[in-house]
């Protein structure tokens, strides 16, 4: 089972310019392929399908533990693309103005259409997340390989999504995922080595693109993220400690295995009612309301 925190992996800053475009590419980081949402669910499913956990105990708590901090992921991805659409169409509550006349032009319209300007379980084509994307086929080599390929092409697009906007609230999420979900690349790797033997961690970095030069991930990098696994539960899942471990492969520094500080990360950003969208409710009903629960 899972344990649910009221907090943000890392703080994001609130856009003073929308900006529903950065929305709409960002949202491939959370539906697409090789989004949060696939990383969450193929290791989620590749844990709860996992035979012989007693006797490959580390193997299973190592995934079933990054399965908890991929859940903070797609919070993060989803708070980035909400804050990106708040205050994205004008604000009013006359429908005669067409406040929504201007955000047509952006590239997703589920996200004023279906949504109150929010995130949706699609990808940067408004394709439906869909569980073909999940692979656990039982095989621990072949599952640890889909993994490693997973978060490099997770990686991948991250650089990408950064490349298309110089958007902040995208970047700031970007960059710290960058470098948890190259935690995760390491950890896949030692995963592999220490079941086979072969040196995966030579391949890295893929792509051949360092972390160092992303502003907004070298901040994390600098207070030694990439070197921390995070333990996601007071007691549990403590043999992932025996993968991650050693040096790693990129800086030669050494890897640790703790719990997650009470303080780490941030408050969760308060999202700005859409009047326009009666989103959460028309604002005389919403007064009333408030009213009531005094
Ligand atoms: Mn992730």
């Amino acid at each position: 089972m899972i344990l649910r925190i009221d907090r943000l992996l890392t703080a994001l800053p609130e856009n003073k310019h929308p900006d529903a475009n950065a929305a709409a590419a960002v949202q491939e980081l959370l539906g697409g392929k090789y989004g949060e949402m696939s990383t969450l669910m193929n290791y989620t499913f590749q844990s709860f399908n996992f035979r012989g956990r007693d006797q490959l105990r580390p193997y299973y708590d190592l995934i079933a533990n990054i399965a908890a901090e991929e859940y903070g992921h797609i919070e993060l991805v989803s708070y980035a693309i909400n804050l990106c659409l708040t205050g994205a169409s004008k604000r009013g509550t006359d429908p005669t103005t067409a406040p929504l006349e201007e955000i047509k032009n952006s590239r997703n319209s589920y996200h004023w259409i279906a949504a109150g300007q929010a995130a949706l379980p699609c990808d940067s084509q408004g394709n439906w997340w869909n569980g073909s994307y999940v692979t656990a086929t039982g095989n621990l080599k072949m599952d640890l390989l889909f993994n490693f390929h997973l978060e490099c092409g997770a990686r991948a697009n991250k650089m990408r999504a950064y490349e298309s906007t110089s958007n902040p609230t995208a970047r700031a999420m970007i960059g710290f995922l960058l470098v948890r979900g190259g935690v995760h690349i390491v950890a896949y790797a030692k995963a592999l080595e220490k079941l086979t033997g072969v040196n995966v961690g030579k391949l890295l970095p893929i792509p051949d693109l360092s972390n160092k030069k992303f502003p907004e991930a070298r901040v994390h990098e600098e207070k030694g993220l990439h070197r921390i696994l995070y333990q996601f539960s007071p007691e549990d899942y403590k043999g992932a400690g025996a993968v991650w471990s050693g040096n790693h492969p990129e800086d030669g520094q050494p890897l640790t295995y703790q719990h997650l500080p009470a303080d780490f990360g941030a408050k969760v950003p308060d999202l700005e009612p859409e009047p326009q969208l009666t989103a959460p409710l028309d604002p005389d009903t919403m007064k009333d309301l408030l009213n009531k629960m005094k």
